[in-house]
């Protein structure tokens, strides 16, 4: 069945909203950063887990885990924690998301930098959303500043008769939803809009920043072909060196490829990889996963090893971990544990459970056993801790 679908995803939004409440950071980098030492607060959300290569990009940016933190001092350049966005004007001295603040504060030592508040941003967040969700009943909000429409209802308005208006239809659509979201909240998102959420996220990357951009299902081919492998959602660096060492860098490139070989080269991935390339994708907008999982981690002040801060330090993301569940009725079935040893190498170990939890006790033990193999296996020096359960279900 033909769908038409609109994307869409506030420009650098973290940053933006500062520079809303602060009009004289305006033509100047800007950098949101979160840092937490440990003794100021052990609440610290994940910011980027690097976790398997395969995860999909809609999955990575629907992380709530992506947006907590506090504190932004770089220290001169020795302050601790990440880039969590930054404005156009930082990236040109190529800041990005993720990025240590001290190698962010080299590149651009003159920017602003800002910490997290991320009550103000859930404000604005939500108040967007509500705007959002007028446009269509089908809808999935995937993190803080973005969200899919299905728009696919245009096709049963008896006014529009040719494929053609539907298609102007949608982009109307999407004219209209930037226009209210900058008149009610002086803010900038761009559209991407498509036959599906692959190629309508794609075209909203393409467009970026304050654009709006229409993929109709006959140009897909044209559309995709030239983009790197590594733009498509399910291609991670992992992937995409994989690809390269084989002198598959473009889209044109990967579907020289059959749908074999890809299983071969990347397991079941592959096969999602097969499609997507051809701009085949049927997943649906669905509204049930608003949320997808539940994290915390922290940056120590000092890499460690010493096994009672580690624990009391785990203990306390438990806690809060734990908190949320509570709050949000989900049980989980997966837990995973991230560990960032010196020098930002990152790994992550996972159990699923045979059935659903929200057992504190079953949290804790099967996460502490998860850390603990961490600590033997690997002699070196701990940065960063998390936690974080998915496969969430809504017990209510
Ligand atoms: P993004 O939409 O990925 O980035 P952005 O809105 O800042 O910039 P743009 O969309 O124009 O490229 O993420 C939305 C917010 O999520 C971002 O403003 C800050 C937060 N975030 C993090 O805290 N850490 C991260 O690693 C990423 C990617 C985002
Ligand atoms: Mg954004």
């Amino acid at each position: 069945m033909q769908r038409i679908i609109l994307h869409f995803d506030m420009d650098y939004f973290f940053a933006q909203i500062e520079e809303r409440e602060n009009p004289q950071f305006k033509g100047k980098p800007v950098v949101v950063c979160t840092s937490t030492p440990l003794s100021a607060n052990p609440s610290e959300e994940i910011t980027v887990v690097p976790e398997e290569d395969n995860n999909d990009a809609y999955k990575r940016s629907a992380n709530p885990e992506l947006v907590e933190g506090l504190g932004a001092d770089p220290k001169g350049g020795k302050g601790r924690g990440v880039v969590s966005t930054s404005n156009y004007e930082a990236r040109k001295y190529g800041i990005k998301s993720g990025m240590p603040i001290s190698k962010a504060y080299q590149l651009c030592p003159d920017a602003i930098f800002l910490p997290v508040n991320i009550e103000l941003y859930e404000k604005v967040s939500k108040q967007i959303m509500e705007i959002v969700k007028k446009y269509s009943p089908k809808y999935e909000i995937v993190s803080l500043d973005e969200a899919y429409l299905d728009l696919s209802n245009i096709f049963h308005d008896r006014e529009i008769i040719s494929i053609e208006k539907v298609w102007r239809a949608a982009e109307k659509i999407g004219e209209k939803l930037k226009r209210e979201i900058f008149e009610k909240e002086k803010l900038t998102c761009t559209v991407g809009i498509g036959p599906n959420k692959v190629v309508a996220k794609l075209a909203t990357e393409s467009a970026k920043p304050n654009g709006l951009k229409v993929v109709r299902s006959e140009e897909v081919e044209k559309f995709l072909d030239p983009l790197d492998v590594d733009d498509l959602p399910g291609i991670g660096p992992k992937t995409a060196k994989k690809l390269r060492a084989i002198g598959v860098n473009k889209i044109f490139e990967l579907k020289k490829l059959s749908k074999e070989k890809l299983k071969e080269m990347f397991g079941k991935i592959g096969e999602k990889i097969w499609e997507r390339a051809r701009g085949i994708d049927e997943e649906p907008v669905s509204p049930e996963e608003i949320i997808k999982s539940i994290g915390r981690q922290i940056t120590f002040e000092k890499d460690t090893r010493d096994p009672e801060l580690i624990f009391d330090a785990f203990e306390k993301l438990l806690k809060e971990v734990n908190k949320e569940l509570v709050e949000t009725h989900f049980s989980f079935k997966t837990i995973t544990v991230i560990c960032r040893y010196r020098g930002f190498e990152t790994h992550t170990k996972s159990k699923t459970l045979e059935k659903p939890s929200s057992d504190l006790t079953t949290l804790k033990n099967e996460a502490k056993k998860l850390l603990l193999r961490f600590l033997i296996e690997n002699k070196k020096l701990i940065r960063l801790i998390g936690i974080r359960i998915s496969n969430l279900k809504n017990n209510l």
